[in-house]
C-alpha cells in the first residue's frame, strides 16, 4: 500500500491499491470465444459502465463460445457515508445460556416458536439451519435453547395451515422462511400470512420473524413483520431477537396495566 491512508467518510470510494483510488472488481461472462476481439468488447463495455482506466486481470475460456473476464477499474464516484441511515435490527446480542437464563427468570416458561418455509417454498435448508439441533457455522439452533420450544415445520406449508397451527399451539413466535423471490412470490406471501393474522386478531399476540436470501429487514418491516433476516444469519441473532421483542412487549403491556390501576 503507498500514498494517502486516511479514510474520507465524506468521499467514501472503493479500496484498491491507494486510498480512494475507487477500483473494482468486475467479473463477467461474454457469450464469445476468448479472442483478442472479446478483450476489446469487454474492455469497452466496461468503460461504457463508467470505469477508467480499466485492466484486464484474466480472460479465460469458460465453456464453449465463453469467456470469463475478471477486470480491474476505477470509479470516480464516491458518497457520504457519514448520511447513510439503514433500518437495522437493534437487538442486544446475546448468548445461549444468557438467553436461557433470561427467559427462566423473567418469563418463567418456554416461549413457543413455530417455523416454516412457507407457500409453494421447499428450501428447507435456510430454516433447518436457524432450527435444528446441530444449528448453522457453529451457533447451535433454537432446537438446542432450553427457554424455547422450537419446531420446524419444515417446506411447502401453506399460510392458513401456519396461523391455524400457532393457534392451536398458543405460539409466541412464528418464523417463516422465503428463499424463492421469483415474480415476488416472497413479499406476496409474507403479506398475506400478515393480513390473515391480522384479521384474525394475532398479529399483536405473536412475534412474526421472517428470514431468507433475498429478505431485508426493512423488506420484512414493510411487509408487516417484526424483524427480517437475510443471508449467513445465525441462530442466536434470532433467539436474541426473540427474547428482546418479548422483553419489550411484556414491559410495554405491564406499563398499561400500571397506569390503569
Ligand atoms: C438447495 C437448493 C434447492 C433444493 C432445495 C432442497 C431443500 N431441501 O432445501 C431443490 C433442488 C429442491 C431446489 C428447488 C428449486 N429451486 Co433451488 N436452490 C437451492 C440452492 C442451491 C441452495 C439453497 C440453500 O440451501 N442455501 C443454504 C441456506 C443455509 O441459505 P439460506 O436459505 O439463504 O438461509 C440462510 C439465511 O437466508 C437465513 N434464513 C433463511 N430462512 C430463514 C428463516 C428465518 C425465520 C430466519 C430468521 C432466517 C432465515 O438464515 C440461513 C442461515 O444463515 C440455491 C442456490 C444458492 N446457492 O443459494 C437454489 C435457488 C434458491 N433455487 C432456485 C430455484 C429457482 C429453484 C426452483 C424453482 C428450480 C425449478 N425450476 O424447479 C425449485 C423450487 C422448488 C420449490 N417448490 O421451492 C433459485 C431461486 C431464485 C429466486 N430468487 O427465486 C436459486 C437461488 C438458484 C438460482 N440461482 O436460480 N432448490
Amino acid at each position: 500500500m503507498s500514498g494517502e491512508t486516511r479514510v474520507d467518510l465524506k468521499k467514501l470510494k472503493p479500496y484498491g491499491d491507494i486510498m480512494g483510488d475507487g477500483t473494482v472488481q468486475l467479473c463477467f461472462t461474454l457469450p464469445v470465444e476468448p479472442s483478442p476481439e472479446a478483450r476489446e468488447a469487454a474492455v469497452q463495455l466496461v468503460q461504457k459502465m463508467g470505469f477508467d482506466p480499466v485492466k484486464v486481470a484474466t480472460m479465460e475460456k469458460a465453456a464453449d463460445g465463453f469467456a470469463l473476464f475478471v477486470i480491474y477499474g476505477n470509479t470516480k464516484f464516491s458518497l457520504d457515508f457519514t448520511k447513510i441511515k439503514v433500518l437495522k435490527i437493534e437487538a442486544k446480542k446475546r448468548s445461549r445460556e444468557v438467553i436461557d437464563e433470561i427467559i427462566r427468570t423473567q418469563i418463567g416458561r418456554k416461549l413457543i416458536v413455530l417455523g416454516a418455509c412457507t407457500g409453494y417454498d421447499a428450501h428447507t435448508v435456510g430454516i433447518d439451519a436457524i432450527m435444528n439441533m446441530k444449528g448453522f457455522a457453529g451457533d447451535y439452533g433454537l432446537e438446542r435453547y432450553k427457554g424455547l420450544d422450537a419446531r420446524n415445520l419444515g417446506a411447502q406449508v401453506l399460510n392458513d395451515d401456519l396461523l391455524k397451527l400457532a393457534v392451536q399451539e398458543k405460539a409466541d413466535v412464528i418464523l417463516v422462511s422465503k428463499v424463492v423471490s421469483q415474480h415476488g412470490i416472497h413479499i406476496k406471501d409474507m403479506k398475506t400470512l400478515v393480513e390473515r393474522a391480522t384479521k384474525m386478531g394475532l398479529r399483536d399476540k405473536m412475534i412474526f420473524v421472517a428470514g431468507g436470501p433475498r429478505v431485508t429487514h426493512p423488506m420484512a418491516l414493510e411487509c408487516g413483520f417484526d424483524a427480517g433476516f437475510g443471508v449467513g444469519t445465525k441462530p442466536s441473532e434470532v433467539a436474541s431477537f426473540i427474547l428482546e421483542e418479548y422483553l419489550n412487549r411484556q414491559a410495554q403491556s405491564q406499563a398499561k396495566t400500571k397506569k390503569r390501576k
